[in-house]
C-alpha cells in the first residue's frame, strides 16, 4: 500500500487553543504524524511517497472559491494589521450566529475569521495554508492510486480534514481531505462513493458537503453530539436531504463505548454501504477512538484496530484512508498502523 506524505505537516504547528476560558497546548500537534511515519518505517507497508502536485483548482470541487481565497491570504492579512502578529495564532472570537448574514464578507480581519470559521479550538498559524494545501494534494494522490488500480492508499497528513466544510475551518480542520478524495473517486469513474468516518468526533464537514447528494454515501460512528464535540450535528435522524435523502448514516454511541459495541456499529455501517453499493471507499481513519485518548471517550485498545483493519479490508472495497484525529500521541503510531496492516 502506498502512503502519502505529507512532508510540509509541521509547518502547521498551533500554539494554544481555547478550552475553559483559558488557552491551553494544543492537542494536535506535529508529533502525531511523526509517530505515524516511524512506525511506518517499523512495519512497512509500501513506499511511502510525496504527493502528486495537483492542480489546485480542483480544491474548488468542495471548497467554496472565497473560502479558499480566504486561506490563502490570511496570514498575510494578520501579519498586516500589527507586525508584532507574527508570533502569534489566528484564533476567532466572533462568530456570525442565527439572524446575521453571511452573504456579505466583512472587510473587518477579526470578522472574516469568524465568518469562516466555527470554533476557538482551531489556530490558523504562519504555516497553516501550505500544510492543509500540501495535505489535500496527499489525499487526492492517495484516490488516484486507487483509481489506477491499488487496492487500497493511506494519505498520511495533517491538520486533518473531517470538521471542514465547504467554507468553514474548525475542529483542527482547515480543508476536507476525505471528501476531495471522494471526489476525485467519482470524478475518475467511481459511480458511487462512501466515506465511513470512524474518528471518534461525527464528520461534520464531510457530512454537509455531501448531504444532499445521493452519488456519494456518509457514514459515521462517533460520540454522542448530546455530549461530546461537535455538538450540533451527527445525530442519527440526519438521513440526507433531496436527492441525498437516505444516503447519510449517523451511529452515535455513548461515550465510554467498548470495542464489542463499536465493532456492531461498525457492521451497520458496512451493511449500508454494501446496500448502497458503492464503488469504493474512503475511510476517514482517526484514532481518537483509543482508550488513552487524552480529549475523547470510547474504549478500543491497540489490538482491537487490527480487527477493524480486517473488517473493513473484507468490505472488499478499493479503499483510500485518510489521517484524521488521534491524540494518544506515543501510541497513535502503532494504532494507526495496526489498522493499515490489514492491506500489508
Ligand atoms: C479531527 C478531530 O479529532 N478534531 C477534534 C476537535 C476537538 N476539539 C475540541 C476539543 C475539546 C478539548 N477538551 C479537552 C478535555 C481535556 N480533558
Ligand atoms: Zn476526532
Amino acid at each position: 500500500m502506498k502512503t502519502y506524505y505529507n512532508h510540509l505537516h509541521a509547518q502547521h504547528q498551533g500554539k494554544v487553543e481555547m478550552f475553559r476560558g483559558a488557552l491551553v497546548p494544543c492537542f494536535e500537534v506535529p508529533a502525531r504524524a511523526d509517530h505515524v511515519l516511524a512506525e511506518l518505517q517499523r512495519r512497512p507497508l509500501g513506499p511511502v511517497l510525496a504527493p502528486t502536485p495537483w492542480d489546485e483548482a480542483l480544491l474548488e470541487q468542495v471548497h467554496s472559491p472565497r473560502y479558499l481565497h480566504f486561506l490563502r491570504t490570511a496570514w498575510a492579512q494578520w501579519v498586516a494589521l500589527d507586525p508584532a502578529n507574527a508570533d502569534k495564532d489566528i484564533l476567532p472570537s466572533v462568530w456570525p450566529t442565527r439572524t446575521f448574514r453571511s452573504d456579505i464578507e466583512p472587510d473587518n480581519f477579526a470578522a472574516k475569521v469568524g465568518l469562516y470559521s466555527y470554533d476557538a479550538g482551531t489556530p490558523f498559524t504562519a504555516g497553516t495554508w501550505a500544510a492543509a494545501r500540501e495535505g489535500a494534494l496527499c489525499a487526492l494522490s492517495a484516490a488516484h492510486a486507487v483509481l489506477d488500480g491499488d487496492a487500497s492508499a493511506f494519505a498520511l497528513s495533517r491538520p486533518p480534514g473531517h470538521h471542514a466544510g465547504a467554507d468553514f475551518f474548525g475542529g483542527y480542520c482547515f480543508l476536507n481531505n476525505a471528501a476531495l478524495a471522494a471526489q476525485h473517486l467519482r470524478n475518475g469513474g467511481c459511480r458511487k462513493v462512501a466515506v465511513l468516518d470512524i474518528d471518534y468526533h461525527h464528520g461534520n464537514g464531510t457530512q454537509a458537503i455531501f448531504y444532499d447528494r445521493p452519488d456519494v454515501f456518509f457514514a459515521s460512528i462517533h460520540g454522542d453530539p448530546r455530549t461530546e464535540y461537535p455538538f450540533y450535528l451527527g445525530h442519527a435522524d440526519e438521513t440526507g436531504t433531496g436527492a441525498g435523502l437516505g444516503a447519510n448514516l449517523n451511529l452515535p454511541l455513548p461515550r465510554g463505548t467498548g470495542y464489542t459495541a463499536w465493532a456492531q456499529a461498525l457492521e451497520v455501517a458496512l451493511t449500508a454501504i454494501g446496500r448502497f453499493g458503492a464503488d469504493a471507499l474512503v475511510v476517514s481513519l482517526g484514532m481518537d477512538t483509543f482508550a488513552g485518548d487524552p480529549i475523547s471517550g470510547f474504549q478500543l485498545h491497540s489490538d482491537d484496530y487490527l480487527r477493524v483493519g480486517q473488517r473493513l479490508r473484507q468490505a472488499g472495497l478499493p479503499t483510500v484512508l485518510v489521517f484524521e484525529g488521534g491524540y494518544a500521541v506515543a501510541e497513535v503510531g502503532v494504532n494507526a498502523v495496526n489498522v493499515l496492516s490489514a492491506w500489508g
